[in-house]
């Protein structure tokens, strides 16, 4: 009804990257079978929502975001018949399952490519982004023509050099995001690897095909999509070069997204939108520009993945880490938080699968492992809007030793270090600290679930190797343990479910300009919440918490200096504070 807030404002989501999280048949791959055997630990953590990366068939270039089969289960995962039976014991726990929507592009392997790339005059041609090489001005030619060419004007066959990509537009993976097809002498788009074709949404037939399939997936009885880049879906493909990659002018935000989106909703989401749940990613995505996708009287989604707070520590480019600025992430997380306070929703997240480890990026991972985990979801679910929590993030998994370029098996990682240090030269030691530090493979070792070789993840050899922490960082010790990061992020699970002050009441950040204080206030009706977080190593004085002594401690990582109410906060204590 009008007015009720929708279940999801009250919700917290799980993301399970399937491949890492638990292996059922011992081949070091996990699969859906290991989902359903480890329900028990995320009903008892009390997510509401699992949201699945994606389990389609897939060559596997890029760990299953490249599709080659939207209506099947890759054989690694299992069967439609496990995926049954997982989405029956996920419901039956009263929980949901989302699925991961990949639909800017396929696998080069999907039959709607092999059919498109097969002929110019193919029915499914256009289903895809075919170009012609770019003309090249003969003042660009090299004065001596090539042998046997024409002396004049070449034609393209005789050109001396390799085919022109049609503009400069760089793959997120590496190297240029066009390649050349021999076949018709075009060149197709793929903004991540070659292997990833992108689809021609301008083409109604293309958007009629994933319309019809993503209902198919909602009859069978999925509760939602997360849906990957899908700000990159409508193009502006005739932008050319001038530094368009930087801005993303040409390929984010194109002018049919809206249009797009809202005939999605039209053709899948209408009248059972109520129990769904829809997430756009949406790197480059402006406030501005989310408050117009997750306006619910727009009809297009009920919230985006923005990148603005996980951008902030780079410099050059995204292996080239630099130092947390407080005072920049306080004052993004301030801007969306105001945003979208009144039109709107936000979504909340630190980790994901194509993001190190936060503990490790944002905390210490050492001495202060569980205090830094422990703030940084306390920070995070306090906020207003729907908290994720990535697998392993609930028991303070951290960023991996890697030893060598070897050990990486992410293919943007494999290929970043080979332009930059086997074609570009650079010192290999400095890339690889960049990698360590940045790598998404930081986030996809096996989640660590007891002490043993393989942590409890595979009777065979993983995939990629579990991280040597898993001795120590496990579900097993952490659930025993006196502090346990579980049952810290149970506490705010539950609170997210039982207090609307939490999930609803107003959000105003305090002390914007501190270096190392993480302050904000959540007024509700007739409470309000006081978050104070000390994001350093050192004792940190608060005068303002002397104002705060009488009120009620509601969640802390350190109850015994809560309850004193002392205005000193030990390294990286964090506490959420009430009053009525
Ligand atoms: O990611 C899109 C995206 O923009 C990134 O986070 C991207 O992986 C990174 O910026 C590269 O520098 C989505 C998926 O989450 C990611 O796993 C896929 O690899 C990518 O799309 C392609 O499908």
């Amino acid at each position: 009804a009008p007015g009720t807030p929708a279940w999801w404002t009250r919700a917290v989501v799980y993301q399970v990257y399937p491949r890492s999280f638990a292996d059922s048949d011992g081949d070091g791959i996990g699969d859906l079978r290991g989902i359903l055997s480890r329900l028990d630990h995320l009903a008892d953590l009390g997510v509401d929502v699992l949201w699945l990366s994606p389990v389609y068939p897939s060559p596997q270039h890029d760990n299953g975001y490249d599709i080659s089969d939207y209506e099947g289960i890759d054989p690694i995962f299992g069967t439609l018949d496990d995926f049954d039976a997982l989405l029956e014991a996920v419901h039956a726990r009263g929980m949901k399952l989302v699925m991961d929507l990949v639909v800017n592009h396929t696998s080069d392997e999907h039959p709607w490519f092999q059919e498109s790339r097969s002929s110019l005059t193919n029915a499914k041609r256009d289903w895809y982004w075919w170009r012609d090489p770019r003309a090249v001005a003969a003042s660009d030619l090299p004065v001596e023509p090539a042998e046997g060419a024409s002396p004049q004007a070449p034609t393209a066959a005789e050109l001396p050099v390799a085919p022109v990509e049609p503009n400069d537009w760089r793959s997120a993976f590496s190297g240029p995001a066009w390649t050349f097809d021999e076949t018709t002498g075009q060149f197709y788009l793929h903004l991540f690897a070659p292997q990833q074709p992108d689809l021609n949404w301008e083409n109604a037939e293309v958007r009629a095909a994933v319309y019809a399939m993503m209902n198919r997936w909602l009859d069978r009885g999925v509760d939602g999509f997360r849906m990957d880049v899908i700000n990159l879906i409508s193009k502006n493909i005739e932008q050319v070069d001038g530094g368009a990659q930087a801005s993303g002018i040409g390929f984010q935000m194109g002018p049919r997204l809206h249009e797009f989106l809202q005939e999605m909703h039209e053709a899948v989401f209408a009248g059972r939108e109520a129990d769904l749940i829809t997430v756009g990613e949406m790197p480059g995505v402006t406030v501005d520009d989310a408050r117009l996708f997750t306006d619910p009287s727009r009809r297009e989604l009920d919230m985006v993945f923005q990148f603005e707070h996980v951008s902030l520590d780079q410099g050059t480019d995204k292996f080239d880490p630099r130092p947390l600025d407080l005072v920049a992430l306080k004052r993004s997380m301030g801007r969306w938080q105001e945003g979208l306070a009144d039109v709107g929703w936000n979504s909340l997240y630190l980790g994901n699968h194509d993001q190190p480890r936060h503990v490790s990026r944002f905390g210490d991972d050492g001495t202060y492992r569980y205090e830094s985990a422990t703030l940084w979801a306390a920070i995070l679910h306090l906020h207003r809007g729907t908290p994720y929590v990535y697998q392993g993030e609930e028991i303070g998994m951290t960023n991996v030793p890697f030893a060598g370029p070897e050990d990486f098996r992410d293919i943007e990682s494999v290929n970043y270090y080979r332009e930059a240090v086997v074609e570009g030269g650079r010192p290999a030691d400095e890339v690889l600290a960049g990698l360590r530090a940045m790598s998404r493979d930081n986030a996809r070792t096996p989640v660590q679930w007891d002490a043993t070789p393989t942590a409890g993840f595979t009777t065979g050899t993983p995939w990629i190797p579990v991280s040597p922490h898993a001795v120590e960082v496990n579900v097993e010790a952490d659930r025993a343990s006196e502090r346990s990061v579980f049952a810290f992020y149970k506490r705010l699970i539950e609170l997210r479910h039982t207090d609307s002050t939490v999930a609803l009441g107003r959000f105003t950040m305090l002390e914007l300009d501190h270096e190392r204080l993480y302050a904000f206030t959540r007024d509700g009706d007739d409470d309000q919440l006081l978050v104070v977080g000390n994001v350093s190593g050192d004792d940190l004085e608060v005068p303002l918490l002397g104002g705060w002594a009488e009120a009620e401690v509601v969640v802390a990582n350190h109850p015994e200096r809560a309850a004193a109410a002392g205005q000193v906060l030990a390294p990286w204590e964090v506490r959420v504070l009430r009053v009525r």
